[in-house]
């Protein structure tokens, strides 16, 4: 989720759930606000953080429709990197869609992440990417 503004020097919230007990300080490293928010046995934690997005030296691309959850985590995981996209909303261009299908080897849910020409895939891919640690070596290219 996006505060409004966010932007290439915008805001972005970030929320992640935590332990209630364990909770001292707000974990992140660029938190201007936090908040917690305690929903039964576990808490939220959100923190508003601000965007230097940088630009990786392959674009990124994502398709994505409008209202899409996976494709808003994508983006979000995105933000948080700080690294800078294309959004190309299907829903809203439908002559894109054969061109994403195309690009994503006959792939047709959304997201579909391209860093560079390389075929991320959906929002499960970029987060397995992600816990592999090569989303980071990936975006620094
Ligand atoms: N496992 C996929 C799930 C993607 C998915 O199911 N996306 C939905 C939209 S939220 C979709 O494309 N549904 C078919 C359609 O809208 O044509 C991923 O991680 O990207």
């Amino acid at each position: 989720m996006e505060a409004p503004g966010a932007g290439s020097n915008g805001w972005v919230i970030h929320s992640q759930r935590v332990q209630g007990s364990s909770v001292r300080a707000c974990p992140a490293r660029h938190a201007i606000v936090s908040a917690r928010l305690p929903l039964g046995n576990v808490d939220w934690i959100a923190t508003l953080q601000p965007i230097s997005r940088r630009t990786a030296m392959a674009p990124i691309t994502i398709y994505t429709k409008g209202w899409c959850p996976y494709c808003s985590a994508a983006k979000d995981l995105l933000n948080q990197k700080g690294a800078a996209f294309d959004e190309i909303e299907i829903d809203r261009q439908p002559d894109r869609r054969g061109e994403m299908i195309q690009r994503a080897g006959g792939r047709s849910t959304v997201p579909q992440i391209f860093i560079g020409e390389r075929h991320v895939g959906g929002c499960d891919d970029l987060f397995a990417l992600d816990r592999r640690g090569e989303l980071d070596t990936l975006l620094a290219a």
